[in-house]
């Protein structure tokens, strides 16, 4: 019963184009989007929340992702969450990096470190370990490489179908969970420390939005739904 106590007691925020610094390509479309990439080669863009997440509470942000209208086109988006040095303009590589990681775990060049991100990748990279369909990963520090990945056991899934997707992000800050859901499906679930394994101690992090292309592109971007966040951990125990 607690774990859906926890849930209603959460307080939506909506939230505004204006609440984000934006890096690269990235640009406000105007409707209460924000695009990530156009459809053209190389390109790189990302998107910051001005007002930091605090991990000691529970939250929830829900939004809308646009992957683009080919299947053929690249390279997908990540939801990130970090506290890297360069603060609001961390990036990370374009191309298969999807502007946030690093081409090889060993490699030089640019990667938001440390983090977390759930990319949502449209476009196979074997070094990457990637299925032949588009498919969501969890990541660490800057590694796009994962060992393993959700694609609905769909050799031919495909979020390049010119649709909005729904995505949801969830953080039980007492039983450090996160809870990823796409269009409804839970696509990941793990458990982690990540203030002191990840974050050095740190609780109040940055998140956003990375996305890019490479020789193949597609237009990529998101939708803002709402931001919830747990008020009072003291309130919540007054309320059992
Ligand atoms: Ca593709
Ligand atoms: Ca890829
Ligand atoms: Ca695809």
């Amino acid at each position: 019963m607690k774990r859906l106590l926890l849930l209603f007691l959460l307080s939506p925020i909506a939230l505004e184009a204006q609440q984000f610094h934006l890096i690269g390509n990235a640009d406000e479309m105007g409707n209460g989007c924000i695009m990530l990439t156009p459809d053209l080669p190389y390109a790189e863009g990302i998107a910051y929340s001005r007002q930091k997440l605090d991990l000691t509470r529970n939250f929830q942000i829900d939004f809308d992702i646009f992957l683009g209208d080919k299947n053929e086109g690249a390279d997908g988006i990540t939801f990130v969450v970090h506290d890297d040095v360069r603060s609001f303009n961390a990036f990370g590589s374009w191309g298969e990096c999807m502007g946030y990681g690093r081409f090889s775990p060993g490699s030089g060049g640019n990667s938001i470190d440390p983090s977390i991100a759930i990319e949502f990748d449209t476009y196979q990279n074997r070094f990457q370990n990637d299925p032949s369909s588009d498919h969501v990963a969890y990541l660490e520090n800057g590694i796009n490489q994962h060992l393993s990945y959700w694609n609905n056991q769909d050799e031919g899934f495909d979020l390049e179908d010119d649709y909005l997707h729904s995505f949801q992000f969830q953080w039980e800050a007492e039983s450090q969970t996160i809870r990823v859901y796409l269009d409804g499906n839970e696509v990941y679930k793990g458990n982690r420390d990540l203030v002191n394994d990840i974050f050095n101690g740190n609780s109040d992090v940055i998140w956003g939005f990375t996305a890019s292309t490479g020789r193949k592109h597609n237009l990529q971007y998101f939708c803002l739904k709402r931001l919830a966040m747990e008020f009072e951990l003291e309130d919540l125990d007054k309320a059992e």
